[in-house]
This record gives C-alpha cells, sequence and structure tokens, in this order.
C-alpha cells in the first residue's frame, strides 16, 4: 500500500513539475498581465491554521514532505491584495507546495506580528509579507528566520536585515516619478496638489512619495504646491473622508494622487459624485477593474499600475526556490518563476531584489481590455 501510494505521489509530482515551477509556460513581460488574460488563476484552498496542522502531520506520516508556504497581505477587504495572494497561490500549488493565506482585519503591524509567531509555531516553510511597518516587524521576521524559517517580502518591503529578498513591482523612482509627470500635465503646469496615500508606515507608498517630491525639486514644477499628504490607511470609507476633507480645507486644489489602488478607487468617487470632474485632477495606481468607469468618465484621465497576479505569482515561485535552495537571496541567483521565465536576484541599496517588470499607463485607449483582467 504504502509503495503504490509512494508511486502516487512521484507521479504527481513530476507532472506538478513539468507543469510549474521547472516548466516555462509563457515567455510574456510580466508587466502586460498578457499571461494572466490567457490564464484563469488555480484556486487553491485558503488553509487554516488547524486543518495546515493536520495536513502537515499527514504528510509527514505518509513520508511527503510537501512545502508549506504563508503569505501575509496588508489587510483584508482589498481587491489588490486578494489578487496577488490569488498569483502566490497558483505558483506555489504548481511547485507542488501548500499555501496558507493571513489576511489581517486592519492594515497594523501588530497585526502581522501576531500572523507570523503563529505561523513561526506552526513550522512553515516559509513566509512572504507585504509590511505594515518595516520596523516594527523587524523582530519577529528575525525570530522566524533565526527558527529556519525563509522569510521574503513582496509589495511593501521589510528592512533588508528581516528578509533574504523582495520582490519588487517595479523600479521605485520611476513609479514615483511618473505620478508627479502625470498630475503636472492634467492640471496644466501649475496649481495646488495632495496625495492621498495608504498607511503613513507603509513602505511602499513612502518610498514613491520620496520620489515624488524629489522629482517636484526641479524647476519645471516652481508653480505646483503640494499642500497635504492624507492617509486613507488602504481602508474604503477612510479614504473617501479623507478625499472630502482634502476638498474642504484647499478650495483651490487642482488635482489628487492617489498612489493606492484603495485610495484611487474612493476619490474618484467622491469627485465624480461631488460633479468636480475636469475641475480637480486623478491620477495614481488603479486596478483597472476598480477603475475602468472613471478613466472612461474622464475623472481620471489616466493611471499606472502592474500586474498584481504575477506580482504574487513571482513571490510563490521565488519562496519556493529559496525552500528548495535553489536561491538564497544572494545577488547573481536566477532562477525559473514558472510562466513569467527565468529571474535574476539583484541588489538594491542594502539588500537584494527580484524585480517584476514597468508600471503600465491605463488610459481611455486601452482601459476596455484590461477592466476584466485585474
Ligand atoms: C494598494 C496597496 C498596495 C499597493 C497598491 C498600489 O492596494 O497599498 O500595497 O501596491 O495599492
Amino acid at each position: 500500500m504504502r509503495r503504490i501510494l509512494a508511486v502516487i505521489i512521484s507521479l504527481a509530482l513530476i507532472v506538478s513539475l513539468l507543469a510549474g515551477c521547472g516548466g516555462n509556460k509563457s515567455q510574456e513581460p510580466a508587466s502586460t498581465g498578457e499571461t494572466a488574460k490567457t490564464q484563469e488563476t488555480e484556486k487553491t484552498q485558503e488553509s487554516t491554521k488547524t486543518e495546515e496542522t493536520a495536513k502537515d502531520q499527514e504528510q509527514k506520516e505518509a513520508g511527503e514532505d510537501k512545502p508549506i508556504i504563508a503569505i501575509i497581505v496588508k489587510s483584508t477587504g482589498n481587491p489588490f491584495m486578494e489578487k496577488m495572494a490569488d498569483g502566490f497561490k497558483e505558483a506555489v500549488s504548481e511547485c507542488g507546495g501548500e499555501t496558507i493565506v493571513k489576511a489581517p482585519d486592519q492594515p497594523t503591524a501588530e497585526a502581522q506580528i501576531q500572523m507570523i509567531e503563529e505561523l513561526i509555531a506552526q513550522k512553515v516553510d516559509a513566509i512572504a509579507i507585504s509590511a505594515n511597518d518595516p520596523d516594527a516587524l523587524q523582530p519577529a521576521l528575525q525570530k522566524a528566520m533565526n527558527s529556519g524559517i525563509k522569510v521574503l517580502s513582496l509589495d511593501s518591503a521589510v528592512k533588508a536585515q528581516s528578509r533574504m529578498v523582495h520582490i519588487q513591482q517595479a523600479d521605485p523612482e520611476r513609479i514615483g516619478r511618473v505620478q508627479i509627470q502625470a498630475i503636472y500635465e492634467m492640471i496644466g503646469g501649475k496649481g495646488e496638489i495632495a496625495i492621498l496615500s495608504a498607511t503613513s508606515q507603509a513602505t511602499n507608498q513612502n518610498t514613491w512619495i520620496e520620489w515624488m517630491k524629489k522629482e517636484l525639486e526641479d524647476p519645471k514644477y516652481k508653480d505646483v504646491k503640494l499642500v497635504k499628504i492624507a492617509y486613507g490607511d488602504d481602508l474604503r470609507d477612510k479614504s473617501v473622508s479623507e478625499t472630502e476633507g482634502l476638498l474642504k480645507s484647499f478650495p483651490d486644489l487642482k488635482g489628487i494622487i492617489a498612489p493606492t489602488t484603495v485610495g484611487i478607487a474612493a476619490a474618484a468617487k467622491v469627485l465624480t459624485d461631488k460633479g468636480l470632474k475636469g475641475k480637480v485632477m486623478l491620477t495614481g495606481l488603479g486596478l483597472p477593474s476598480e477603475m475602468a468607469e472613471y478613466i472612461e468618465s474622464g475623472v481620471c484621465p489616466w493611471m499606472y499600475l502592474w500586474n498584481p497576479i504575477d506580482l504574487g505569482y513571482l513571490a510563490g515561485c521565488a519562496a519556493d526556490a529559496l525552500v528548495k535552495g535553489t536561491i538564497t537571496g544572494k545577488v547573481g541567483e536566477k532562477f525559473n518563476a514558472g510562466r513569467l521565465g527565468e529571474k535574476e536576484v539583484i541588489q538594491v541599496g542594502d539588500g537584494t531584489e527580484i524585480m517584476l517588470g514597468d508600471p503600465f499607463k491605463f488610459d481611455s485607449s486601452n482601459i476596455a481590455e484590461w477592466k476584466n483582467v485585474y
């Protein structure tokens, strides 16, 4: 019986390796999201702590060593995070592993720390995290690494000392600068602008905002004034009230940049409801599925993003490569990221990263094509 079971497991393993990690389903550029168009995201059952522990036990008894790979997103109720987790599950499943998805109710470091502690106790093989606060997460993540868990961040980085590698969506300098260039063009080169961000501790938004400020130092922006950075915490209601607050406090406001998919959708709704289309311009980072109506109406003439499914998928492949020892997170290492092709670990600042691609511009000419993709 044991022998038959072993043969079945080996066959399943070979099939999954050919289909996923080992194979190369597509060579499409990651940032175009073309791959996601043709490929339905495979749904792996979300796992609870108890289910996984029982499964882990069963697998050990059967002599099978299936990697348990966890992802902690910023918070629940954010469609970008859901799509990212879908891509992650797809990759882990292709690689023959099991995924645990953890999503805190609120986008706080405290909630994420509690989840890291739970995953350490569960003895998972890897943890991928999108950070709500890089400083606060450091001790818990170091504890995880010291206990032998492979740790990586994606989307919103943790500190270089708290991870083995970070999965970067696109060059942060380009993401930051391009949003200032866009609002400058939209408001005709002068006037007050504001930023509606996510949480005040989010690594990714804060890095992009630093690059926005650097871009604003160019003398060409001498007539553009950044009046406020507001934080909607990636919560829909708070993002709505923060947008309303900006409009009230700055009656001459000409433009809003929201470098968060939750923020931009909330701001677009407020501007639409208040009839401010064309009076207060809007750009930033948005999901085509949530923003299509506002791009088509002209409330947000154009915006940027990358494929969140591919971002999660790349992190899932990288987590598997770390667990299997194909990579250790050192510069110059290469691995096969399934349908995204070969990827390389590069040095950025004091840590290493794996890059997905370029930010993609969505406007009225292409939004119809993308609104059903992600
Ligand atoms: C929100 C989150 C996420 C960010 C996107 C652009 O969904 O803050 O971290 O990458 O926006």
